[in-house]
């Protein structure tokens, strides 16, 4: 396991590098192109700049997160091979600079949802949070705007304003594409893309929907065991391997969290660890909140979780996901530095106390 945390790059973080080497245990960062938009080749001189800056700060780069995948790959339209190839020639450039982890989703139209970014918890720390009688309250088309309101100024992951502004029209792509055919063309879009990741020993690690239901009549696919073991076996190659998302996976409480991955054993590429706490699981007023990552500040059990990581060999970067805003930071909301660092000094508290058990025999 490595422990590392996301950056977005300096003209786009409120946390810089330096402050992250600073982090117990760190030693590398899961970053992006985070000014390329989806469908595009990223050029090979910004690959290298980007690197050549993280490894100035005394660190490097773990992974990207994410190389987001096009809408016409995702609706299977009729120009879908150029932009595989696109995604392809992205694909030889990072393995080309020693890049060896692309994590990705297949969602339709939004990336992950809440219905507030800033919830005030007891402690007068913020959190994201999720409410079903808010988002049954929500016009979809009004849903980048909202987002955008409670951002702080900062551009959310996942929801880039120029994709936004096209919010209707994706909606209408995506009208007449159920879950059977969005499965085939992830499953189109990744035996294509197997050969370079083969070259290059690139692992793909597709992340998971959040919330792990279909929100706004949307299909989604990747929010159970059942599918992403269905993916896996669809393309049964290590290239083709998940992201363990928690806080995603983990928001419906039907999904076993250490018993997926011990059944994706060989698979998790990268895995996103944090906590949420459960309000309400009523159907009509659904709602949780990401509170910190300590086992007992939330619902799930942490200690259970990083066990199975240990367990089943994982061995790749781990990252404390959302954190809380607290000590009056600002910043992009869910990616302050203060909380993630907790985060990250408590996963790796609870990965030394699993392996020395184990290594003592205890
Ligand atoms: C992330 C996702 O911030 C987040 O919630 O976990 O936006 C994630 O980066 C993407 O879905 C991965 O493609
Ligand atoms: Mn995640």
């Amino acid at each position: 396991m490595e422990m590392t945390m996301r950056w977005y790059g300096s003209k786009f973080d409120t946390v810089t590098l330096k402050q992250i080497r600073q982090v117990p245990g760190v030693t590398g960062v899961i970053t992006t192109l985070y000014d390329t938009t989806p469908g595009e080749v990223w050029a090979p001189e910004k690959i290298r700049t980007l690197k050549e800056e993280v490894q100035a700060a005394g660190l490097h780069i773990s992974g990207i997160e994410s190389v987001n995948v096009c809408d016409s790959i995702k609706v299977g339209d009729s120009d879908r091979d150029k932009y595989i190839d696109n995604y392809i020639q992205t694909l030889e450039n990072l393995g080309k600079e020693d890049i060896r982890l692309v994590c990705y989703n297949f969602m339709p139209v939004f990336d992950w949802t809440r219905t507030e970014l800033a919830r005030v918890r007891p402690d007068g720390s913020t959190v994201l949070a999720y409410n079903q009688k808010a988002i049954d309250a929500i016009d979809p088309a009004n849903m980048a705007a909202s987002m955008e309101k409670m951002s702080n100024g900062t551009i959310l992951p996942g929801w880039e304003p120029e994709r936004m502004a096209k919010v209707k029209e994706l909606f209408a792509m995506y009208s007449s594409v159920d879950g059977e055919q969005l499965f085939q063309h992830l499953v189109y879009f990744l035996k294509a893309i197997m050969p370079v990741c083969n070259k290059y020993d690139i692992k793909m690690a597709i992340h998971p929907d959040d919330p792990a239901w279909s929100v706004f009549g949307l299909t989604r696919i990747i929010n159970s065991e059942a599918g992403i073991l269905r993916l896996m076996a669809a393309v049964d190659d290590v290239h083709n391997g998940v992201t363990f998302c928690s806080g995603s996976y983990g928001t419906n409480l039907e999904n076993d969290l250490p018993h997926m991955i011990r059944a994706l054993k060989g698979r998790i590429h990268f895995a996103h660890v944090r906590n949420l706490k459960f309000n309400d699981i009523s159907r009509e007023n659904y709602d949780f909140e990401e509170s910190a990552h300590l086992s007992s500040d939330g619902t799930f059990d942490m200690y259970e979780m990083v066990k199975a990581l240990y367990e089943t060999g994982f061995d790749g970067p781990i990252r404390p996901d959302h954190g809380r805003m607290i000590w009056d930071e600002k910043g992009m909301p869910g990616y302050g530095l203060y909380d993630r660092a907790l985060g990250a000094c408590y996963l790796n508290g609870l990965w030394e106390a699993v392996e020395k058990s184990h290594q003592r025999g205890v």
